[in-house]
């Protein structure tokens, strides 16, 4: 049976077949969940992402996950909210679409997302969960090789508005 889990934590710590990384298009490593996961994964991690040379916001490029618990790390830019006019909400659909594709296309069975582009992005939370909620599940209908998919949350606020799109997707 497939599913969207919905967790408080650090995804640097989830034992998942993959997690994903909210990055910039440098795939150089950064601040916040990026800056988390390059520093959990140790050097090796980025000098695959040297030999990568970036990504475009929306896609998604795979690499090993090192020393992190998860096989796999999922790297894609989201989109910098711009005020919304600027296909910011497709791109974030593209992000977790990608993602997921990779995912499935490296047999992954379990895959983790951080809360992309809510952080330093700035994009809207309430706007964000249930684009992130309603692409997953749309995904995971699609295919078979994808069974488990979390949303890791850093913080209460970000999981009460995941929780809130679960709810509202799933309890109608
Ligand atoms: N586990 C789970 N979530 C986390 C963790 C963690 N260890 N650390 C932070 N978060 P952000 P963005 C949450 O800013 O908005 C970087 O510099 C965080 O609280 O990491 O997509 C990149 O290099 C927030 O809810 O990503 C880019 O330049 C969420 O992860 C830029 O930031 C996303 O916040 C990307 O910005």
């Amino acid at each position: 049976m497939k599913r969207i889990k919905v967790m408080l934590g650090d995804i640097t710590k989830v034992e998942a077949d993959a997690i994903a990384n909210a990055a910039n298009t440098t795939l150089l490593g950064g601040g916040g969940v990026d800056g988390a996961i390059h520093q959990a994964a140790g050097p090796e991690l980025l000098e695959e992402c040297r030999m990568l040379h970036g990504c475009a916001t929306g896609e998604a490029k795979i690499t090993r996950g090192y020393q992190l618990p998860a096989k796999y790390v999922l790297h894609t830019p989201g989109p910098i909210w711009y005020g919304g006019n600027r296909g910011e909400e497709q791109l974030l659909r593209n992000s977790y679409w990608n993602c997921l594709e990779l995912a499935a296309e490296y047999d992954c069975q379990t895959v983790a997302f951080p809360s992309i582009s809510t952080g330093v992005y700035h994009f809207p939370l309430e706007k964000a969960a249930p684009i992130a909620m309603q692409t997953i599940h749309t995904f995971l209908q699609g295919q078979n090789t994808v069974q488990e998919v979390s949303l890791v949350c850093f913080d209460e606020v970000t999981k009460s508005a995941y929780d809130k799109a679960w709810k509202n997707l799933f309890s109608k």
